[in-house]
């Protein structure tokens, strides 16, 4: 089914202009390691109010962690919930590598000890039309980025998610095997400039508390114009690369996904359309923002046809 742009307009145009002032309104607390770990933020909804938009309400905690994609625990939205409960996220390293200056394996409290956690109030739209605003915490992935002094010749970021099959039952099936799911560990992947954007963080938290397994603790990506899938759980390397990565959803299927996928109404997806899209805890559904309304990335892409590089 096409929508027609026209219907598309009238939304974007009462969305609240204050949103670019809001991006720049960012609190900070500095991380102290007394519980929570990373992050030390309430929970009560009315503390992120000034983060958000006119139009959208945050999602419940119970929402958020309730109702997830993360295969490596099973395929149906309550599947992670029940089964990440032996998942251990602490303690937890991350290795750098590929084309940096200085390549480390970090050890996420040290990584963190000198990095401020900062609120992100961000919508998360899933290549399924449903979408969610959750209260993030995190930070910029470029403070990452900075640390490991990337060479000139790096032009691409390649994630990878954790590989445990004993914590992970979803991981047991291999992806040829009857009944395999996806090909593992879950791979993802960002141009430079795409995670270099101060939009794009990685999160240690959402609502106050440390990430939940179900959510992919203790560190994962969060692209806010780009569909869910992008956003990789449980990260445990990131590798610069001067090519464009694989990603699993293109591997497995690379006419439905595409490397770019930016939230983008007038490009549908092969199986369903993407002009509209229901929040969960709504009933009707609404119209999709291109880039998901995070309209400053659109430079990004100048010059490219997107419905090609979608
Ligand atoms: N490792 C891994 N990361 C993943 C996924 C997954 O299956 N495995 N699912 C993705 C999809 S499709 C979405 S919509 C988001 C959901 O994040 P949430 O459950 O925290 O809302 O996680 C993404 N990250
Ligand atoms: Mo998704």
């Amino acid at each position: 089914m096409k929508i027609l742009n026209s219907e598309i307009t009238p939304y974007s145009s009462y969305i609240n202009r204050r949103k670019f002032i809001k991006n720049t309104l960012l609190t900070s607390l500095a991380i102290s390691f007394s519980k929570p770990l990373f992050s030390k933020h309430s929970e009560s909804p009315s503390t992120y109010n000034k983060f958000l938009e006119e139009n959208d309400n945050l999602n419940t905690y119970h929402e958020i962690t309730n109702y997830n994609n993360f295969y490596e625990f099973g395929t149906s939205k309550s599947d992670p919930a029940k089964y990440s409960q032996s998942f251990k996220p602490l303690p937890w390293q991350l290795a750098v590598e590929g084309l940096v200056e200085k390549p480390k394996i970090f050890d996420l409290e040290s990584l963190l000890k000198g990095i401020t956690i900062e609120d992100r109030v961000y919508r998360l739209r899933c290549v399924e039309a449903w979408s969610m605003v959750i209260p993030w915490q995190g930070f910029s992935l470029s403070k990452l980025i900075e640390k490991v002094k990337p060479l000139s010749s790096a032009k691409y970021i390649q994630f990878e998610t954790v590989y445990r099959p004993e914590e992970m039952p979803g991981q047991k099936k291999l992806f040829n095997e009857i009944r395999g799911i996806l090909p593992w560990p879950y791979v993802e992947g960002l141009r430079m400039d795409e995670a270099m954007h101060p939009l794009t963080i990685l999160s240690t938290g959402m609502y106050g508390h440390n990430l939940l397994n179900q959510n992919g603790a203790p560190l994962r990506l969060v692209v806010p114009w780009k569909y869910g899938f992008k956003s990789i759980k449980s990260i445990v390397k990131i590798r610069f690369m001067d090519k464009e990565p694989n990603t699993t959803w293109s591997d497995v299927n690379p006419y439905e996904y595409a490397f770019y996928s930016n939230v983008n109404p007038q490009v549908d997806h092969k199986r369903w359309t993407q002009a509209t899209e229901r929040r969960i805890g709504e009933f009707y559904r609404r119209p999709t923002l291109m880039f998901n309304g995070y309209e400053e990335v659109a430079e990004l892409y100048k010059g490219m046809d997107l419905k090609k590089y979608f």
